[in-house]
């Protein structure tokens, strides 16, 4: 159980400002607070869902709840944005969550079903909740994930019941398949399994977290382009599982093994005990560039149309008609060997260590927007723009189609970098001017969610 007095005086003033907030709504004081962190991921996009490690941090903008426990039976949320409206369930009723209108409350009912299913609960604990957040929505920095683990974390705490933080991610990361996106477990392993002061390399199978020190000699800046991209309610991101899970049968299908087994591409390579550059190798001989048709995909795995349509795609990809399995499968088995090469620069300080994360993080940039296409031409030119105002490496993070860049800069460099990004990105813009404050921060790694007293 991670029990923790606010530390910073950002967090005190932040928790100060919600408990005026929380007792003007419900005439009561909280009896606990929970903050879960937003993360960045400084390198390993779209593989978690593939089975592959991934290395992000935690950052200081997070998802904040201020919460009583009563006998009321219902379970009522508000919000300190007012674009998000207040909203009750019974607690005793079957919880509904609508993937086809992926509303804010609806993100915070998956963190209360992962943890009521866990424990087999009947009849949950009454609560109010008011919920205040200060990361950029949809921008790729995980502020949904946030909210569902700060969810999963108040009903524990609410219903008195502790267990693991591998656990609890655990149960997060599965419960926000609820909403629809079929993520890959990073941003919930990330926001509980984090500790000040370092960032990790998250594997999968089984779930653990490794330190990974970053070098001194460099800091990282978030830059958002201001463009949102809301995952639950667009079928981007999973027509990208969808492809890397085709991806996954051919390639299994091309090594003769039986592909119904199979569901990421890691579990390929681990079948085939051969290395990422095999697998490079594999994709490259068995996988043509021309997007595949279904009907060649279901000729080439035996399996009818109605089979491809049930078993591969999920209920926001049924449309397609085309699929780029070389281009994606390519960037999963790339992008997974920078990871590894990421922490073991890191792991070993050469004295070039900045200019090889630096050129680990441009190379990954490069496949997200040419082989993987989840890029757009505000990344791009904001990623272009932060390369040439000293940035040593700069790449889109999270999701992307959108939201935020990382941006590793030498210390020395970093105010001259800020004025630079500011003036060729931000303030040629009306609006994104009015939102250069929270858009552009340098960000250090902070720690995992955690239940707050009030001291
Ligand atoms: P991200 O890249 O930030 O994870 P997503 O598109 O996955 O973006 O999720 C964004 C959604 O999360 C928002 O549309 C909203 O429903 C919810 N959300 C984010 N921040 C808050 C907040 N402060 N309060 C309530 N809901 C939030
Ligand atoms: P964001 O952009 O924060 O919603 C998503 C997925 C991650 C991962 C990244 C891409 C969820 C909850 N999050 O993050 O698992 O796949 O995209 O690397 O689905
Ligand atoms: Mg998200």
């Amino acid at each position: 159980r991670a029990l923790a007095a606010p530390n910073s005086r950002r967090t005190k003033q932040a928790l100060s400002a919600l408990k005026d907030t929380f007792e003007r709504k419900f005439g009561v004081s909280p009896i606990f607070y929970v903050r879960a962190p937003g993360r960045v991921n400084l390198i390993g996009e779209h593989i978690d869902y593939c089975g592959y490690s991934v290395l992000p941090m935690a950052i200081e903008q997070s998802i904040l709840a201020a919460v009583s426990v009563n006998s009321s039976g219902q379970i009522r949320l508000a919000n300190t944005d007012a674009q998000y409206q207040d909203y009750m369930v019974s607690c005793s009723a079957d919880i509904f969550i609508d993937r086809n209108n992926p509303k804010w409350h609806y993100y915070f009912l998956c963190g209360v079903k992962g943890v009521q299913e866990a424990f087999g609960i009947t009849e949950l604990a009454g609560m109010s909740c008011v919920v205040d957040g200060t990361i950029p929505p949809s921008s790729g920095l995980s502020s949904s994930s946030a909210l569902v683990c700060c969810a999963g974390l108040v009903t524990l705490e609410a219903n008195q019941k502790y267990m693991t933080k591998v656990a609890i991610a655990e149960i997060c990361a599965k419960c926000e398949l609820y909403i629809g996106t079929e993520g890959g477990g990073m941003d919930q392993s990330i926001c509980f399994l984090a500790e000040a002061g370092t960032a990790k390399l998250i594997e999968f199978q089984p779930l653990r977290a490794l330190d990974v020190k970053l070098p001194n000699g460099a800091v990282f800046v978030i830059s958002n382009c201001c463009l949102e991209m809301n995952k639950a309610a667009s079928s981007y991101f999973n027509i990208r599982v969808v492809e890397c899970r085709i991806a996954t049968k051919m390639l299994a299908k091309a090594r003769g093994l039986d592909f119904s087994r199979f569901l990421k591409l890691a579990q390929v390579q681990t079948e085939l005990k051969a290395s990422l550059k095999e697998m490079l190798l594999l994709v490259e001989e068995m996988l043509h560039v021309e997007p595949y048709s279904r009907e060649e995909i279901c000729k080439v795995l035996g399996i009818t149309m109605e089979q491809f349509s049930a078993d591969l795609l999920s209920d926001n990809t049924q449309h397609l008609t085309q699929f780029k399995l070389h281009q994606r499968a390519k960037h999963v088995y790339g992008e997974a060997a920078r990871v590894l090469h990421f922490k073991s620069v890191c792991d070993s300080e050469p004295a070039d260590s900045i200019q090889l994360l630096g050129e680990l993080m441009n190379q990954s940039h490069i496949s997200c927007r040419d082989l993987y296409e989840c890029s757009c031409p505000q990344l791009d030119q904001l990623v272009e723009i932060c390369l040439k105002s000293g940035a040593v490496g700069s790449r889109l993070t999270g999701a992307g189609w959108g939201g935020c860049a990382v941006s590793m800069v030498p210390r020395e460099r970093v105010e001259y970098f800020l004025q630079a990004v500011r003036d060729a990105y931000y303030l040629c813009d009306p609006l994104r001017a009015a939102m250069e404050k929270q858009s552009l921060f340098v960000s250090k790694p902070v720690g995992g969610a955690a239940v707050l007293l009030e001291h």
